[in-house]
């Protein structure tokens, strides 16, 4: 067949959105796309909670309904402002579509269409044309060469902005990595999250068990190394080495506990200055197997990060989230200066599926690794499971093995390992090694 006459089948009929919930009860935005060949494509904005400054635009209503929260502005945009232009367009020509959503949008931050609005659509695109063809999402994007299942970085342990409790870290990670697959993977930390459960109950009491929104348990802790301490104990009472089976990892997300009129970090009932909180987390990875520290110190802190980076950067990954917000521009900026040697990847801090590979890209050509990440706030979508799949990151963040909207993206990377069937790789701590 030639390519002009499939054309026809590829091109954009109809684009819809809609508002739908989140898991935190807020709206967000969902759009659905058809092509002329009948492929179909939806996709959901996610949310965040511990946003960076330096994000793309979510658009909210304001006012009293949904305290504020509403999507209706950018539901519209979608409906009367990007559906009109994109429709007819050949759906396979993602970057012509997002760049023709960034002209429409024509700010530096994508705040007048709204990138919730922008994203969802970005992404029910590559669905609908991967439909189109007949192929799952991350064989659209990734080709015969996207094989290899994520490494799971999953937060069992919630704090920070994500959980009632005293918890300044708001991420602690456990890494499944004694398995030769995926789904040996996901058993393994499901075992460690049943085993932390039951001591969080004996040690903490029934209350301890309560999930904060990522999945993981929001125990009434105060310190760092309580935390710590909890997962190294649940991993051995699952029958696991720390260490050599299953790792840990952290997302300090350092910008909700800085003070930046006293310029100090308020964590475990002190005040550090940037250097004693340094020296934390140099003792706590001397202590403990983390392998991975996210956001260590606050976002405009590229010092910081650089000073962080010389001293364990050999060792483990530090890993830039609010520092760089999916940002090309942040992260080459990171890369000169020797900030970080990791960045978080999430759709929607950037807005496009589009920007959202160049940076990828622009990571790996530098030797930074790249991890896949979900937000606090989600739903049912599964597009990050089969991104991380198709752009070979070998790296996601996805929360706990509990709660739907985090499963929802586990449960979809079983379905790729099988549909991969022998072809599938799964790294374990070797996707989290660089190369150089
Ligand atoms: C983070 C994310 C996801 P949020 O900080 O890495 O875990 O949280 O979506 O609230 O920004
Ligand atoms: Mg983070």
């Amino acid at each position: 067949m030639l390519l002009y006459d499939v054309e026809e089948l590829f091109r954009i009929e109809k684009i819809k959105a809609r508002w739908i919930l989140d898991s935190r009860a807020r709206p967000t935005v969902e759009v659905e796309v058809k092509t002329q060949g009948n492929g179909i494509g939806r996709a959901a904005a996610p949310a965040g909670a511990s946003k960076g400054k330096h994000e793309a635009w979510e658009l909210r209503d304001g006012g009293r309904s949904f305290k504020g929260y509403g999507v209706s502005k950018a539901v519209r945009n979608v409906n009367s402002i990007i559906a009109p232009v994109l429709r007819g367009m050949d759906s396979r020509r993602q970057r012509d579509i997002d760049y023709k959503m960034i002209e429409l949008d024509n700010t530096p931050n994508k705040s007048k269409l709204g990138a919730n609005a922008i994203v969802a659509t970005s992404l029910a695109v590559a669905k609908a044309a991967a439909d189109t063809y007949g192929l799952p999402l991350f064989m659209y994007l990734g080709g015969k060469y996207a094989r290899t299942l994520p490494t799971p970085l999953m937060n069992i342990i919630n704090g920070g902005a994500h959980a009632g409790n005293e918890l300044a870290i708001q991420e602690f990670m456990i890494i499944p990595v004694g398995a030769d697959t995926f789904s040996d993977a996901l058993r393994i930390a499901s075992e460690v999250y049943m085993e932390l459960k039951s001591y969080l109950k004996e040690k903490y009491g029934p209350s301890a068990v309560n999930v904060g929104d990522e999945g993981g348990f929001a125990p009434p802790m105060k310190e760092t190394r309580e935390a710590l301490k909890a997962l190294v104990e649940s991993i051995k009472r699952a029958g696991y080495e720390p260490g050599k089976d299953v790792l840990l990892a952290i997302d300090a997300a350092a910008s909700q506990f800085y003070n930046e009129d006293k310029d100090k970090y308020i964590i475990d009932g002190k005040e550090l200055s940037r250097s004693q909180l340094l020296e934390l987390y140099k003792e706590l990875v001397e202590e403990y197997p983390i392998v991975s520290i996210e956001d260590p110190f606050h976002e405009e802190d590229f010092e910081g990060f650089k000073e962080i980076t010389r001293e364990l950067g050999s060792k483990i990954l530090i890993v830039g989230d609010d520092l760089f917000v999916t940002n090309i521009e942040r992260l080459r900026r990171g890369i000169r200066e020797g900030a970080a040697n990791a960045i978080l990847i999430k759709v929607n801090q950037i807005g496009t599926l589009t920007e959202t590979i160049e940076v990828v890209y622009e990571a790996s050509q530098n030797n930074y690794k790249a991890i896949i990440s979900h937000r606090s706030g989600e739903t049912e979508d599964t597009s990050i499971a089969h991104i991380a799949v198709a752009l070979n990151t070998g790296l996601i963040k996805t929360g706990a093995p509990a709660r739907g909207e985090r499963t929802a993206k586990y449960n979809e990377l079983l379905r790729i390992e099988e549909f991969l069937g022998s072809e599938a790789i799964y790294l374990g701590e070797k996707a989290l090694k660089k190369t150089k």
